[in-house]
């Protein structure tokens, strides 16, 4: 499995411990360092258009995007947020390769920092493990898929229904 890492610099106190989180989740289930390629953007606001811009390329099997957004120290939060999840959710779709969405929004500071290891798990590392899971499912059903194809060329009209993956 091939990972890019897209992670925001804004509030890098956060997102870095986020990356560690991801790095860990990754490294722990048997990635090689040269698997896993990380992408350095400037804010939240920028991670769609470099997932999007790295999902096009093939290069990569999943997409972990990390970021912070603080309500209280965001201008127009709500219209940021909403952009950052849409344009992922929207490279997601297009591209066809899993973004396991890691941009954490959060009323304060130590909100964040509990949720970046702190008290509240890391949510970096949560993405990362939903990105290999992802990568493994689109895989069986990439093959589960040809195996329907085949079966309903043949006899079974059913064929391929009530597949458990
Ligand atoms: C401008 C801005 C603000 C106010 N807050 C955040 C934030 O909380 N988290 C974040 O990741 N980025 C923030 N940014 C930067 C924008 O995401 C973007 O990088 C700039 O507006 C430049 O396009």
């Amino acid at each position: 499995m091939r990972f890019a890492v897209v992670v925001a610099r804004w509030n890098a106190v956060i997102t870095d411990r986020l990356l560690h989180g991801s790095l860990d989740a990754l490294y722990r289930s048997g990635a090689k360092k040269t698997d896993v390629e990380i992408f350095r953007v400037p804010g939240a606001w920028e991670i769609p258009s470099a997932a999007r811009k790295l999902g096009v390329t093939g290069d990569f099997d999943a997409i972990i995007t990390l970021g912070v957004l603080l309500r209280g120290e965001t201008a127009h939060y709500e219209a940021i947020y909403t952009e950052v999840a849409r344009g992922i959710g929207q490279s997601q779709q297009e591209t066809g390769i899993p973004h396991a969405f890691g941009v954490l929004t959060c009323e304060s500071l130590e909100q964040a920092l509990d949720r970046a290891g702190l008290k509240a798990g890391n949510k970096g590392f949560e993405a990362a493990c939903v990105a290999m899971e992802m990568v493994s499912l689109y895989r069986k059903l990439g093959r589960s898929n040809l195996a329907s194809n085949c079966r309903s060329s043949g006899s079974s009209l059913n064929a391929g229904m009530h597949r458990h993956v």
